[in-house]
């Protein structure tokens, strides 16, 4: 369906890129090899809307996370998930993670409580990973179990349904912390708890109290966290828990500046048409690190395909112009059920990767200059200027360099998948 170009018409046209970028001091090879060292956590739960594969005694219930659409074919065994995960590494250029979830453990057909669950249960994942010179990255899951039916999980006012959480979040330190063993470097974990309330509880101070208490228990325990890497993630409202979420922003910035674990920004949670650019850089003032759940909100979902839109832009001139591309660490987190789901996930990983490159490619010290000489018209000027400049064809380049489809060429193979494979599930 769509044309592919030579790789002498994506040369030419790179060249031509490179010389106008380099007209204003900007580097353009170097901001290649910079995206290409720069990796991408891929999260496993947009190839399954969610669903894992935890082998179930009783009902579950929803509790806080909602995939909508009715999309054929999502992957519903390990190997499906697997094939799905590497059909988009095929389309997606540059350095990419792999990041799981407690549900996705391979238990063998038996039921295990994710308070039981260890390494072995993810021993076929960390192959995988080590065949696929891959690194993961890991999540409990607080949600979707019998214990989360009431809406509190570490928060739990019962404190046995508080130590059973405590012990799954243990639980997953220690498989965060083998995995991290396995492939030599860290694995960032992180904790995200949907606990709140629908509709004005009087009581708005004792679950942060027994959210402190349990963060501080699983804490405590004997993970080295060189290799396994807490991050807390807040919220401000859920499907559910729309008037108070235990884990708010406020919480869990005063738990990282207290703690030890990192603090995790997601995209998607904050009031509706709150970013989080301006949030960087306050943050790393303070922190030594910090995790993205890159996504997007719209009207009351946290969690759509990522797009190069605004946000995504000015998340990453944040990060690039602050120097702090190598203390963010870069994961994705949306899904949508209603379309093909490797498209989602390539279209939102481009997404995200383009938004880094175009920060890489600003000329960060003209504009500077500009503005510290009072030239604010000039620099505004040059800020509209740089829009319209060939960023896209240096993009090519990085496809080009990184073996993956340039340009259009990727829908064709997406296409291609879903018509052989995913339909025919
Ligand atoms: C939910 C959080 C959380 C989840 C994943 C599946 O609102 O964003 O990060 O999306 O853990
Ligand atoms: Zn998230």
């Amino acid at each position: 369906m769509f044309q592919t170009r030579t790789r002498e018409a994506i040369e030419t046209q790179y060249q031509a890129a490179k010389a106008g970028y380099a007209a204003l001091g900007v580097d353009t090879d170097a901001a290649l090899d910079t995206l290409a060292a720069t990796p991408i956590s891929l999260h496993c739960w947009q190839g399954d809307d969610v669903r894992g594969f935890e082998v179930h005694e009783e009902a579950v219930g929803g509790g806080g996370i909602m995939a909508t659409g009715n999309y054929p074919g999502p992957a519903l065994t390990p190997a499906q998930l697997r094939a799905d995960a590497e059909k988009a590494f095929s389309l997606i250029p540059g350095a990419l993670r792999f990041n799981l979830h407690a549900i996705y453990a391979e238990t063998g057909g038996k039921a295990v409580e994710r308070d039981r669950l260890g390494p072995e249960h993810f021993q076929a994942w960390m192959a995988w990973s080590t065949s696929r010179g891959i690194c993961l990255d890991f999540n409990p899951t607080f949600f979707a179990h019998p214990l989360a039916n009431d809406g509190y999980t570490l928060s739990h006012p019962d404190p046995d349904v508080r130590a059973f959480w405590v012990r799954h979040a243990i639980a997953c330190r220690r498989i965060a912390e083998a995995m991290g063993r396995n492939q030599k470097g860290p694995c960032y974990l992180n904790h995200w708890i949907p606990d709140g309330a629908k509709d004005q509880p009087i009581d708005r101070w004792s679950p942060r109290r027994h959210l402190l208490e349990s963060l501080d228990a699983m804490m405590a325990a004997d993970v080295d966290t060189a290799y396994c890497r807490d991050a807390v993630e807040s919220k401000l409202f859920g499907i559910g828990s729309e008037d108070y979420v235990v884990g708010s922003h406020e919480f869990y910035l005063a738990y990282v500046m207290t703690h030890d674990p990192m603090l995790c920004l997601d995209m998607g949670h904050f009031h509706p048409t709150e970013t989080i650019h301006d949030k960087i850089s306050s943050v790393l003032t303070f922190q030594k690190e910090l995790l993205l759940h890159v996504s997007r909100g719209i009207r009351w979902d946290s969690d759509h395909v990522v797009i190069l839109n605004d946000d995504i832009r000015c998340l990453f001139q944040q990060i690039v112009r602050g120097k702090a591309l190598e203390r963010t660490h870069v994961a994705l987190d949306f899904f949508d059920a209603s379309i093909n789901r490797i498209g989602a996930w390539v279209v939102g990983t481009r997404a995200a990767q383009k938004g880094i490159l175009l920060a890489l490619l600003e000329p960060t010290d003209l504009l500077a200059d500009l503005e510290s000489s009072g030239r604010a018209a000039a620099k505004l000027a040059l800020l509209e200027e740089l829009k319209t400049f060939p960023a896209g064809a240096v993009w090519d380049m990085f496809c080009l360099q990184q073996d993956v489809p340039v340009g259009t060429a990727w829908i064709d193979a997406m296409q291609d998948y879903d018509r052989d494979v995913i339909r025919r599930r």
